[in-house]
């Protein structure tokens, strides 16, 4: 990262986070996806960062949108959805771009359905936040947007993700 650059965090949110607020309150809370995006820019702007954020419900397009990444992006926050339990190729793409990661759960996962007890994202992260809410995301951005800007950025990927 360029000293005089704004840095800059990614956030990606995967399959049916953009039905949050619709449906399952009980699961996800009442928070729409906008509310995530709001809280994620506004924590990032406190530490003179930006936030640019996705969501699809396509595995192809957040792997695009992960490659894409670099240059111009510093950091990712990544909500996979249920891609987080399958998905082999999100984690070699995040592995690819070897920029820090916080992988985010709104729900704790390891309080439900065994298959949800694996990620496969969690490999290539350097923090993961479950069972927080939204709440997770501020966590995310704050961790993330301090470490960028105090000039020790979190490790990012390694030789061994
Ligand atoms: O807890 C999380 O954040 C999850 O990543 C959410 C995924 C789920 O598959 C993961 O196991 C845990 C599902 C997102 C679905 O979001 C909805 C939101 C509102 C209504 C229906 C689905």
């Amino acid at each position: 990262m360029s000293p005089e650059r704004t840095p800059s965090i990614l956030v990606v949110n995967g399959p049916n986070l953009n039905l949050l607020g619709t449906r399952e309150p009980a699961v996800y809370g009442s928070a729409t996806l906008d509310d995530v995006i709001r809280l994620a820019t506004e924590t990032a702007r406190a530490h003179g960062c930006t936030v640019t954020a996705m969501q699809s419900n396509h595995e192809g397009v957040i792997i695009d949108a992960i490659h894409a990444a670099r240059p111009g992006t510093d950091a990712i926050v990544i909500n996979a959805g249920a891609l987080t339990h399958t998905s082999i190729a999100i984690r070699d793409a995040l592995a690819a771009v070897a920029l820090p990661v916080v992988e985010v759960h709104i729900s704790n996962v390891h309080r439900r359905e065994e298959f949800r007890h694996v990620s496969y994202i969690s490999g290539v992260a350097d923090a993961v936040i479950v069972g927080a809410g939204i709440d997770g995301y501020r966590l995310a951005v704050d961790h993330l947007a301090s470490r960028l800007t105090a000039g020790t950025p979190p490790q990012g990927a390694s030789p061994g993700k």
